[in-house]
């Protein structure tokens, strides 16, 4: 018999890579599907699965919706991978951020032990977490230390999850993921924002880009990969935490090197500096170690930073 899932956000980049996992695998896919005045809907439609997923209205912060959700799709897996993500825009909304990031992962796990305790879930936790680093390398043992609201929201939904599996045994698993791209990132991202503006400037449709601190370092993978350690994080007998990132470090600057020269441009030729883009507080570094993962479930990235861009670049030429 075939399973079903529900995942939340999934009209997010995650969303989108994880529902294509989840119908290959055989899956009945749901998703929440919360209410805007414009179509959401485009990443599903790019990678073709929009048709094959049932959607059902609800919103994180409502908690009644996600009752709803989970008695109508009868789950035996949920993703929550819904949150305001934009680590930017938490210090202009941090409350509603608070609501969505935090509170709606306890509202997800209410509904679980409401309708089914048996039901397995997946928390979307984030490298934000350890903020300012306490470690080198971040992994399972490394304190955490939010520097932005949206990391504090995070945290918060982290420790529900694990709290919710001490107290009440549900499979409750966290993915400390560390940031991850692709061609459906959305445009507020770094990287993306880079991709799209060398397609642009290539394109003769844009002069030069304005950026922030790039000196600021991340670990960046591709986001197919990472879907595929969530679903493995479901599989294992076992709930737990893990940390899943590729164990490479590159700053911002080298990045859009990698971007600019994929265009057969020089970035030092177009990248202007803007204060605008700078943040109240910055997570300088962040590089993972996800040596738990790939011991415990086999998984490991597949994909090259240099490949990933020039992957996201292509796109976006195509799409202009
Ligand atoms: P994303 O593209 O920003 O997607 C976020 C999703 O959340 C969208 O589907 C959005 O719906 C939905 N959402 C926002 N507010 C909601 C609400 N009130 N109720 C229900 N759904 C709501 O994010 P992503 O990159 O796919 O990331 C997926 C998850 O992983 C997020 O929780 C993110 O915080 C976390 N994460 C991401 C990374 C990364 O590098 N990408 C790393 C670590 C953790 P609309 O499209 O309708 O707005
Ligand atoms: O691409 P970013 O906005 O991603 P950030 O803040 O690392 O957050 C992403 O990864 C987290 C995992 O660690 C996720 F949890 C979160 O949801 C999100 O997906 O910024 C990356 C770096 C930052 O240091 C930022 O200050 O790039 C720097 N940066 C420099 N100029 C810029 C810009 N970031 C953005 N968005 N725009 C700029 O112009």
């Amino acid at each position: 018999m075939s399973k079903n899932a529900l995942v939340t956000g999934v009209t997010g980049q995650d969303g989108a890579y994880l529902v294509k996992l989840l119908l290959e695998k055989g899956y009945n896919v749901y998703g929440l599907l919360a209410r805007r005045g414009s179509d959401s809907t485009w990443r599903l439609r790019e990678l073709g699965v929009e048709g094959e997923v049932t959607m059902i209205d609800g919103d994180l912060t409502d908690v009644t919706s996600l009752i709803r959700a989970m008695a109508v799709s009868r789950a035996d897996e949920v993703y929550n991978l819904g949150a305001q993500s934009f680590v930017g825009t938490s210090w202009t909304q941090p409350v509603l951020t608070a609501q969505v990031s935090g509170v709606g992962a306890i509202n997800v796990l209410e509904s679980i032990r409401i309708v089914n305790d048996k039901a397995r879930f997946y928390q979307a936790s984030t490298s934000e977490m350890f903020g300012l680093i306490q470690a080198d390398r971040q992994d399972e043992s490394t304190p955490f230390y939010p520097r932005s609201p949206y990391g504090v929201a995070k945290l918060m939904a982290h420790w529900a999850t694990v709290n919710y599996r001490e107290s009440f045994n549900l499979h409750a698993s966290s993915g400390i993921l560390f940031n991850h791209e692709s061609p459906l990132r959305g445009p507020e991202f770094v990287t993306r924002k880079v991709t799209q503006a060398v397609a642009r400037i290539k394109k003769g449709l844009q002069k030069e880009l304005r950026l922030g601190n790039i000196d600021a370092k991340r670990d960046w993978g591709f986001a197919g990969d990472y879907v595929r350690a969530m679903w493995m994080m479901l599989q294992a007998d076992k709930p737990d935490d893990y940390v899943i990132a590729t164990g490479v470090t590159t700053t911002v600057r080298q990045m859009c090197e990698l971007a600019f020269r994929h265009a057969g441009l020089n970035y030092e030729d177009y990248v202007k500096i803007d204060p605008a883009f700078f943040r109240p507080a910055e997570v300088d570094v962040l590089l993972g170690n996800p040596a738990k993962a790939k011991a415990a479930l086999g998984w490991e990235p597949s994909t090259s930073l240099e490949e990933l861009i020039s992957m996201m670049v292509d796109a976006d030429l195509r799409r202009l």
